[in-house]
């Protein structure tokens, strides 16, 4: 059992603990163990052979034999039956903010609630605001944290949704008899949360498929099964936290009746229901078995067929959302997407002088194992303190030692960054001579979010207006299925990005994935570009970047939108012109709008910014 599930299993017999009344002091304990886990950056079964686990600060004598049977056995019969004396309905409770192990256990002794459709009825019914310790606000609050819950409580995170898929398809795929296998819905649509995984295959014997798919390790329970269609229960185990579980839905069709099964059962439901208005207004019927008119069928031998018998270019399943996707594909204007292979190097990347889990090293060799030309180093700036933020002497000798593994990397190149805090007033963390010793600044909101949406937008905007600002790191904060961004009015911020000529991330952490890829499309339009990062805080969380690659797919970006699909040459020469802009005063404002071709990127990327209308500024006043 790994590190991370490992910390998962503590962090529960922590609230389980609670819930069952223990002494505050020994259920933290299991809450800080499991925090010290995560943050460690060596093997756990390393440890646990060399006999130094209990060397881990936090960790005594239990919490050792209780991690050592974990990690060696798999199991821990403590968890199990601390975790059977409770019904399974009760840990759910406990994914509303609202409410602490200590009102769960309230509500299960007082009420006898325990579950969330009980609760949900209690409250209906006035009868939590009563209880001491609740009130009618706290009701209130549940209720809301019910709803949001109805709404994205099933889903799952693309990344998990994807790794389940892969694992169920391809024994799938090489069942006998089957012709062509594709997983469908939301997840071929690369769609941030997913709901349930929709997989389609053809074959002329469906009997072997079906036995199969309803046999697949990781199967908890078949919901149905007929002879072309079998829905099932499934449990993933993510490598980074909890299983999770959800349905999935195989059906077979004839291979002729392929093409219009997958593009019906891709979606999204809208751009169905357009797919078919557009073949009736051409005399003609589509469903998720053929495309015909009156006494005559069109074969479509594939999607491209499908959509060229409706007069339209093939429509990427990323774009299918009925944004427009229709027209620009009749009018042959559909955009050529960025691709995963146009990334040629990522920025947003922390390592162990922070809060990652790499040397500097073992990140840019990750890079380079993922065919990345360069890398960014952004570790946090000196107020994040829960991160272990820089400070400015860190700072400097983490440029000695980048400058050093520069000498010696070939054909590989480290970029100097920071993922500087925005702090409360929209001033940045660092002053501004020593944001100039950095070849780029990510700005990140990570603290305040609950100021108003003007402050909050003002806050942004000013740090933007820091010409040491290269990118606005994940706009919105949000964390998906966790916790909604904080409030801010997007549009004046990709107004003062496009103003400034600020780049913004799309922070490609599939529990972030923000910007979204409806901002993305506004972005685009107002001429900001785009730069797809990982947020990675260890070398294999770089590859992650691939989830940002969907984001700008389903926002219509191409590779000339987004910044790091140029070269490392060609970013070093960016990075160094727009330094040197922003370090002279008067060249910093020299153009009131981006000259022609700073538009484009392969014209080159604005080395000044334009100024910002009615604002006249020292150049030093900008971070003060
Ligand atoms: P999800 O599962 O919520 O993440 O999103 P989808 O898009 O995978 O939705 P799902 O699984 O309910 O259905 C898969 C596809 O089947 C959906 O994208 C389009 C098609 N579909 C489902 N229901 C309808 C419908 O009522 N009308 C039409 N035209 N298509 C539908
Ligand atoms: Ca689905
Ligand atoms: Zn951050």
């Amino acid at each position: 059992m790994d590190k991370a599930r490992v910390a998962a299993i503590l962090d529960e017999i922590g609230t389980l603990l609670e819930l069952q009344g223990e002494n505050p002091f020994r259920c933290n304990a299991y809450h800080k163990a499991a925090r010290t886990l995560e943050q460690l950056d060596v093997n756990l079964a390393d440890l646990i052979q060399a006999g130094k686990l209990d060397e881990v600060p936090g960790i005594g004598e239990t919490l050792r034999d209780k991690i050592t049977t974990l990690v060696t056995t798999g199991h821990l019969p403590f968890y199990e039956e601390l975790k059977a004396k409770f019904p399974p309905g009760l840990l759910e409770l406990l994914r509303l903010p609202s409410l602490g192990p200590k009102k769960v256990k309230a509500l299960y002794e007082q009420l006898g609630i325990d579950d969330l459709a009980k609760l949900k009825a209690a409250c209906e019914a006035n009868r939590v605001a009563s209880l001491r310790g609740f009130g009618a606000k706290t009701q209130q609050k549940i209720l809301e944290g019910i709803q949001f819950l109805d709404q994205t409580g099933r889903r799952v995170r693309l990344d998990q949704a994807s790794a389940l898929a892969d694992l169920l398809a391809a024994p799938l795929r090489a069942c006998p008899g089957v012709q062509r296998l594709e997983v469908c819905g939301s997840l071929r649509r690369r769609k941030e949360t997913i709901q349930d995984i929709d997989i389609l295959c053809s074959s002329d014997h469906p009997g072997p498929v079906m036995d199969r798919f309803v046999s697949l390790p990781g199967v908890l329970q078949v919901i149905a099964k007929g002879e072309t269609k079998a829905s099932v229960m499934v449990q993933g185990e993510p490598p980074d936290g909890r299983p999770i579980i959800l349905n999935a839905d195989l059906r077979v069709v004839r291979d002729a009746q392929f093409p219009f099964a997958l593009h019906y059962f891709t979606g999204s439901k809208e751009h169905n229901i357009a797919m078919r208005a557009r073949a009736q207004a051409r005399g003609l019927k589509l469903n998720e078995y053929e495309l015909a008119g009156p006494g005559r069928s069109v074969p479509c031998r594939d999607e491209a067929e499908l959509f060229a018998a409706l007069g339209l270019d093939w429509i990427p399943p990323e774009l299918r959302e009925q944004t427009g996707e229709i027209e620009a594909a009749e009018e042959h204007r559909l955009p050529k997407l960025v691709e995963l292979a146009d990334i040629r190097g990522v920025f947003h990347c922390h390592t162990n002088w922070s809060d990652g889990g790499g040397s500097i090293e073992q990140m840019a060799e990750a890079a380079r194992r993922l065919g990345l030309q360069y890398l960014g180093i952004a570790d946090h700036s000196q107020s994040l303190t829960v991160a272990n933020g820089l400070s400015p002497e860190r700072v400097r000798q983490q440029h000695e030692e980048i400058d050093r593994l520069n000498a010696r990397l070939r054909g590989f190149r480290l970029f100097k960054g920071t993922e500087c805090d925005i702090l409360p007033d929209g001033s940045l963390d660092f002053d501004d001579r020593l944001l100039a010793t950095f070849d780029y600044v990510v700005a990140s909101v990570h603290t305040h979010f609950h100021l108003s949406e003007k402050e909050q937008t003002e806050r942004i905007c000013r740090a933007l207006r820091n010409p040491y600002v290269t990118m606005l790191g994940h706009a919105t904060g949000r964390l998906l299925l966790k916790r909604e961004g904080y409030k801010v009015d997007l549009e004046a911020v990709l107004q003062e990005a496009a103003r400034t000529g600020t780049l913004l991330e799309i922070n490609g952490h599939p529990m972030r994935l923000d910007l979204d890829w409806v901002h993305c499309k506004r972005a685009k339009a107002l001429g900001v570009k785009l730069v797809i990062n990982p947020d990675a805080h260890s070398p294999a969380e770089i590859a992650g970047y691939r989830y940002g690659v969907d984001v700008a797919r389903r926002g219509w970006l191409e590779k000339g939108d987004v910044f790091n699909t140029l070269t490392a040459a060609q970013v070093a020469k960016a990075l160094a012109g727009r330094r040197k802009a922003a370090g002279s005063g008067a060249r910093r404002w020299s153009c009131h709008s981006p000259r022609p071709g700073c538009s484009s990127l392969s014209g080159g990327w604005p080395a000044a910014r334009p100024r910002p209308p009615n604002r006249r500024r020292s150049p030093t006043s900008s971070s003060s």
